[in-house]
């Protein structure tokens, strides 16, 4: 069984990937500034923070695959994020590579992209517009993948994350949102396709709204399952499509409350 390292495993999107890729065929080697529960028998749960050199050595020590979550999920001032998003993922990066691991997958999200405007079906390598210094970071990032994957073989899929929730809680969620089925289905995708090279894909279900083509995904095998509208009846939030909430890929995100000045 390939063994995958999850960075950030004690998060939202690390524990329901703890509970989803064994049942994928995975065995999943958890590291985390915080201790988390194993959610299987025999997990491996380690504690120790990205940035910490042994740590991370010893965490992609005789893994396959490495799987980086551990960051914010959250605007910050700009050192933070570049500690949270660039220094990690370089670090995490070159951690796989002296470790001979072949292959990433990193939590990228809409916020790289979050100016774009709203349009038909857009596709998931639509070019860097981010919406604050969180989307800054994520589009470093995506960057720092491109950079292995050019300068020494790597594979690596950025990952375009929508809203990762239990279940959406406003409108924009029924565009956006991705379930922990599909997101151990988009990860096993990315963890198992056998072109990848680089790739970004965006995470997001099979929402009956959606507006973020699906095709970079379906190509890695991506197929999800979940549809967002199923909960159309328990949401609320503006519907008027003119709305930031739904006229930009990052919604909220690109309005007044997140303007950088303050957070650099
Ligand atoms: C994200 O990338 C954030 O981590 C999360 O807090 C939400 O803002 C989400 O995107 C979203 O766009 O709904």
């Amino acid at each position: 069984m390939n063994t995958v390292l999850v960075t950030g495993s004690a998060g939202a999107i690390g524990t329901a990937l703890r509970r989803e890729l064994p049942g994928h065929g995975f065995a999943v080697r958890g590291l985390d500034r915080r201790r988390a529960e194993p959610v299987h028998p025999g997990e491996q749960v380690l504690v120790g923070d990205v940035l910490d050199h042994g740590a991370l050595a010893a965490a992609v020590d005789g893994v396959d695959a490495v799987v980086h979550l551990a960051s914010l999920a959250d605007e910050a001032p700009l050192d933070v994020i570049l500690d949270s998003h660039v220094r990690s993922t370089a670090a995490v990066l070159e951690a796989a590579r002296r470790a001979g691991v072949s292959r990433a997958v990193l939590a990228s999200s809409n916020h790289a992209v979050g100016f774009t405007p709203r349009t038909a079906a857009l596709p998931a390598d639509a070019p860097p517009r981010p919406d604050t210094f969180y989307g800054v970071g994520k589009v470093a990032m995506e960057a720092l993948g491109r950079l292995y994957v050019d300068r020494y073989g790597l594979a690596v899929a950025c990952l375009r994350i929508g809203s990762f929730l239990d279940r959406p809680r406003t409108v924009r969620h029924l565009s956006t949102w991705l379930s922990a089925g599909d997101a151990g289905r988009l990860v096993t995708a990315c963890l198992t396709a056998p072109d990848l090279t680089f790739a970004t894909v965006w995470g997001i279900s099979a929402n009956t709204r959606g507006w973020w083509d699906h095709a970079a995904g379906r190509a890695l095998g991506y197929e999800p399952r979940d549809d967002a509208e199923a909960y159309a009846d328990e949401v609320t939030g503006p519907t008027d499509l003119t709305d930031r909430e739904h006229a930009f890929v990052g919604g909220p995100f690109t309005g007044p409350r997140f303007d950088v000045g303050d957070a650099g």
